[in-house]
Formats: structure tokens, sequence, C-alpha cells
């Protein structure tokens, strides 16, 4: 077997954005495409000799090829050994546990998250280091910058590798390993929880639907809430991956996982509803006909966090992207630790992580997660409410309120408005900037606006400043209207509105969050002249 260097010419659009690189399928089945942003991987770590990758995806179409090929390249880079997971399936959480259980010198992830699959849809990678997290940017720049020069790919010239038996094989000088892509996840998992207790409550008839969204968690949830906790089959629903996620689009929100929704609504509702995204990391959690807000569920996993074994000593400290709302700072305060606030996307909490500043991390994007790995956790976050129903013998719902009665309730929501002209998009957040001298200050409906800026960041462990991360409007109650442009999109750009106020008085929160929300959401809409200039009425999605 021989390795080849195959010349090639760089693409201009290999800008890593949110999460890894995302563009759909064809895009990435144009000639050298992948291998080239691969070999731009490669270039900028110096990988030592005998150092180990993890590799895996989230099982969507092109999954398989991209694997053959990235295999192929490590292969031709120098690599000893590379951990794939069986069928080329890893979870994200769970490829974030392998790196670090392993001590990989790092790995690569096949997913375009929450966004649908199939060959006309999305399709996605990234690289993360050692620890298990997402490149941090100085590594992801390094990478496009690469990509913007780049001129041949290495790649072994061999043929393609059994992906679906366990073992061992050769691939040239390096050895590639199929392992289960379940087991070590799920080991993790029954060391962090309380398992017994969690058995104990799925045995006293507390009935649970988890929603795999025919994406990558149909297995772990499988394996987990019903082989090891004793969960009756019929809890896990969709929990076959397709490569299409049968059409649909795997986003654990009131607006996609509709399927779920009618049933934890419904006349025989269980007591429990989870769902999780395309590749497992994100989660949604509903109790009885009852929605909670991610943002909530930060804070309350927070509050509770002792009664689970793995944080029984309690928590160092928290962190939330800019948008999520402040919730879990007033928790962090009453446990008088630190509350860090990020840029939007996982990359920004591993330091903090790593430095043992933070435990618990969350994003209002349906987004959870702890230091036991360096992504967010889709089915830790449902562990974590099942142990503490488990421990605290209420409903989902009643401990919610409690949770309200207690802090207040920041009153949260977040608009969508997707599929938008690059150009109208970049308006809308030109218009609010050029307000930046007049807005301070002035009133608007029953608000009055204390600052607004361009949310930047430095981080307190290497330095590093991130600009232009999100335009907030900071009202004088502490209420918040912020606007950012996505950076997972792969169709024209797509405006997030997030809305924040906060409710003291326990009598008011009963009320729903758009008509609590209902008058900061029309001064949004004029101060961003975001209808005008979108074209668009009313959001795409809201959550
Ligand atoms: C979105 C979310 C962000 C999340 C990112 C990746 O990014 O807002 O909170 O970290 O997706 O999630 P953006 O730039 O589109 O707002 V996933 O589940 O795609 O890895
Ligand atoms: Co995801």
């Amino acid at each position: 077997m021989s390795i080849l260097t195959i010349p090639t010419q760089p693409f201009s659009d290999q800008k890593p954005g949110t999460s890894g690189l995302r563009k759909k399928v064809p895009h990435f089945q144009q000639q050298h495409y992948l291998q080239n942003f691969v070999q731009s991987i490669f270039d900028s770590i110096d990988v030592p000799a005998g150092a180990t990758l993890a590799l895996g995806g989230d099982g969507r179409y092109y999954n398989r090829e991209a694997i053959q090929i990235i295999l192929k390249m490590a292969a031709a880079h120098g690599f000893a050994k590379v951990l794939v997971g069986q069928g080329g399936i890893l979870s994200t959480p769970a490829a974030s546990c392998v790196i670090r259980k392993f001590n990989t010198y790092g790995g690569i992830i096949l997913s375009a998250s929450h966004n649908p699959g199939g060959p006309a849809e999305d399709f996605g990678i990234k690289y993360n280091t050692a620890n298990g997290g997402p490149a941090p940017e100085k590594v992801t720049e390094a990478i496009y910058a690469r990509s913007r020069e780049i001129s041949q790919y290495r790649i072994l010239d061999a043929p393609d590798v059994a992906l679906d038996v366990l073992g061992l094989s050769q691939l040239g000088d390096m050895q590639v390993e199929v392992i289960d892509a379940v087991a070590d996840y799920a080991d993790l998992m029954a060391e962090l929880f309380d398992f017994s207790a969690i058995r104990a409550l799925l045995a006293s008839g507390f009935r649970i639907k988890f929603d795999a969204m025919h994406a990558v968690n149909g297995p772990y949830a499988r394996e987990i809430l019903v082989n090891r906790l004793g969960a009756p089959a019929d809890s896990v629903m969709n929990a076959v991956p397709l490569e299409d996620f049968g059409g649909g689009h795997p986003d654990p929100n009131l607006t996609y996982a509709h399927e779920l929704v009618d049933i934890v609504y419904g006349e025989h509702a269980p007591d429990f509803g989870a769902a999780s995204d395309g590749d497992g990391d994100r989660n949604m959690i509903l109790g009885q006909r009852f929605f909670v807000t991610p943002s909530d569920s930060l804070a309350i996993i927070a509050a509770n966090a002792t009664l689970i074994p793995a944080y029984r000593n309690g928590i160092a400290g928290v962190a939330r992207s800019m948008p999520t709302s402040a919730a879990v700072d007033r928790v962090a305060a009453a446990l008088n630790i630190p509350c860090y606030e990020t840029p939007t996307g996982w990359k920004f909490f591993g330091n903090l992580m790593d430095a043992g500043k933070v435990t618990l991390c969350g994003e209002e994007s349906f987004g959870t997660g702890s230091s036991h790995v360096r992504e967010k956790d889709g089915l830790w976050a449902v562990l974590c409410w099942l142990n503490i129903v488990a421990v605290r013998q209420q409903s989902v719902e009643a401990i919610v309120r409690a949770h309200w009665a207690e802090y207040g309730r920041n009153v949260y929501s977040r608009h969508d408005y997707e599929a938008l002209p690059t150009e109208a998009a970049n308006g809308i957040m030109q218009h609010l900037r050029a307000q930046f001298g007049t807005l301070p200050g002035s009133t608007l409906g029953s608000y009055q606006v204390a600052s607004c800026d361009d949310f930047s960041y430095t981080d307190p462990i290497d330095g590093s400043i991130s600009k232009a991360q999100g335009i907030r409007l900071l009202f004088t109650d502490g209420s918040r209207i912020v606007f950012r442009l996505s950076g997972t999109g792969t169709d024209g750009a797509t405006v997030r509105l997030y809305l924040e106020a906060y409710e003291p008085d326990a009598a008011r929160h009963c009320l729903d969050a758009q008509d609590a929300l209902s008058e900061m959401i029309l001064i949004a809409g004029q101060v961003s002249e975001l209808h005008a200039r979108s074209g668009r009425e009313q959001p795409t999605v809201i959550t």
C-alpha cells in the first residue's frame, strides 16, 4: 500500500462556524473538498509519534464515505491508531468520552448536529482536541488559514476498512480499532448517576418517553434507559438511527419534536418526556404537559446538583453562553460560586472546565453539560433530571415551580428568523450597531435602555479575545434583548433574537412566556426594523 500525494486547489469557504464546518452534502462531495479540510486539520496540529485519533459521526448521509477517507488520510499522517465507533457511529458526547478515556491525541467528529440529513441536506466535520472538547478558535483559525493555501493532500491507497465488526485491523502502518460506540459512554453515565434510585423510580410506575428522533442517540438511550435502568422498551421512540433522520429535523424543541410533544401533552401523557438532536448533544426536558426552558434546566440542575452522586460534594462554578438566561446566575450567587458568561458555542467552556473553574455549563439552545466530558450532553441532562426527580419524589413541574418561587423566574424566549438573504441579516445588525450612540438612556415603551454593546469575551485562562459575539440591549430592570447571527446554518443567514425579563412575582409565574414578553418582542422588532428588513412577519421557530 502506498501513500499518494494528490495535487489540489484551495476552497475559499472552509471557515469553521460555531461548531465545525457545515455544508450541504453535495458541497462536501465536490472533488477534494473533504480531503482538503482534513489535510488542513492535520497540517495545523503536530501529530506526535504513536498518536491515536478518535473518529465517529452521527450516522447521517455521507458519514461512512467520510470515515473511509479520513481513515486513509490518518494512515498517511503518522497516526499509530484510530479508534472508530462501530459502523462509523459516535454521538458527540460519546466521542468526547472516548478521547478522554483513551487519552487520544484528539478526534474528528462528523455531524451537522440538529440540521436535517440526506443526499441534499447537511453534513459537517469538526476537530476536537485532546481534552475532548471542540478545538478553540486559535486552532480553527489555523485550520481555516491552512485551507486557503493548501496545494496537496496525502492519502493511503488502500481498500475500505470494515467498520461493522468490533476489533483490530491494519491500514498500512496504522491500526484501526472498531469499538463499541455505546459501552464506554454508558459506563461513564453509570459512574455519575444514582442508577439504583432511577431504576426504583422507573419500577414504581414513573413513565418516561425519550424521542431519539431517528438520530444517533437511539442505541445509547436503549442501552441506558431500557437495558440498564429497566424502562419499558417503548419508552424510547424513533430509536433506529437513519441516514436522513426519517426525513425529520432532528432538533429537540417544541416545533421539531412535535411527535413527542403531542404525546407528552396528550391524554395518556407520561410523567417525563425528553428528546435529543442529530448528534446527541442537545436535550429537551418535558414534564407531564410541561416544558422546561433550557436556561431553567441548567439553573435547576445547578441548584440540585448535590443530589447527584458525581456532584455530591458541590460544584466549583457554572458557565453559560451570553444569550442564555441569567437564571443560573442567581443559583450561583446563592451557592456563592463563580458564574462565567461566554460567547455562544461549547468551545468557550473548555478552558474553564480544564482549569477546574466550572463544573456545569449550558446554553439556551438546548445544550447542557458538565466536566465529565467536554461537549454538551443530551442523555446526561436527561439522567440529571431523572436522578433529581428520583431523590425529590416530585414531578418535573413541581420542581420547576418551586425553583421559580425561590429564585424568581427569568422569563425567556428565542425567536429565529431562518434562511434570510445575507445582506438583509447583516443590515439588521448594522442598523442596531448604528444606534449604539443614541439608545443608552432612551425609553422604549415601558423599558429604559441602560446600555448596549457588541459582546466581547476575554478568556480568563488564556487571555484570547473574541469580539462581535452578539448585540445586547440591556434595560435598567435587568431585562435584555440580544441579536445574533447564527454560525451553524447552511442556507443564507439566520437572525436569532433572544428575549429575557426577570419576574420576581410568583403570582405572575404562570404566564405564557410569549405573553409575558409581548412588549419586548414589539420593541425588538421596532428597534431592529426586523420585519421590514427581513420581509418576514413571524419568526421561523420560537423556542
Ligand atoms: C447554535 C446554538 C449554539 C450551539 C451551536 C452548536 O449555534 O445557538 O448555542 O452551541 O448551535 O450546537 P448558532 O451559531 O447557530 O447560534 V450543535 O447541537 O449544532 O453542536
Ligand atoms: Co448537536
